[in-house]
């Protein structure tokens, strides 16, 4: 596996650990999704059901997976295993690309203007440094705003365990410059 790979699934694990006890559960995700839906107050609730039910999905798709001693929480050791067989997650991750990128595209134009993507990406707990370079990564047009589709992408190029040098790996890099 790719050293970029094992930084994102650490930075990861971290991340969906959103209260902090040192191990995934059912709880840590509608943390996220609370925290995501605030994040834009704006977006209609359509948006952040299907946002919510991709981080369900996820999350269910991770404990069937992952969940080794069948205790219903996924240490880190446990977590690990995902990178060896990106195969069984992918239909979920495609899901959670899907309902978290298009929440952020709250006028329906297929863009996502940077203080959404600023603020979603905060609301997961990234670095502000992090997903300013990331968004510029993604080429902001001159309005400031990126694809949907781009980011996207760059949601399942984060979870590639073959992957390196994508701009995804500026989400789990630091410092940044
Ligand atoms: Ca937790
Ligand atoms: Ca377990």
């Amino acid at each position: 596996m790719r050293d970029e790979a094992v930084n994102r699934v650490k930075h990861v694990f971290t991340l969906f650990d959103a209260d902090g006890n040192g191990v995934l559960e059912a709880d840590d995700f509608d943390l996220m999704s609370d925290r995501v839906a605030a994040a834009v107050p704006e977006a209609g609730e359509a948006r952040k059901q299907t946002m919510r039910a991709a981080f369900t999905r996820y999350w269910n798709t991770l404990v069937a997976e992952l969940d080794a001693d069948g205790d219903g929480r996924i240490t880190y050791d446990e977590f690990q295993a995902c990178v060896l067989s990106p195969e069984r997650f992918s239909g979920a991750v495609d899901a959670f690309a899907a309902g978290f990128a298009r929440l952020g595209d709250v006028d329906g134009s297929g863009t996502v203007a940077r203080p959404v993507f600023t603020g979603m990406l905060r609301g997961v707990g990234f670095g502000l440094p992090n997903i300013q370079a990331l968004f510029e990564a993604l080429g902001p047009d001159d309005g400031d705003r990126i694809t949907v589709r781009a980011w996207e992408e760059e949601i399942k190029n984060f979870y590639a365990p073959d992957r390196g040098g994508v701009p995804a790996d500026l989400l789990a890099a630091s410092p940044v410059a």
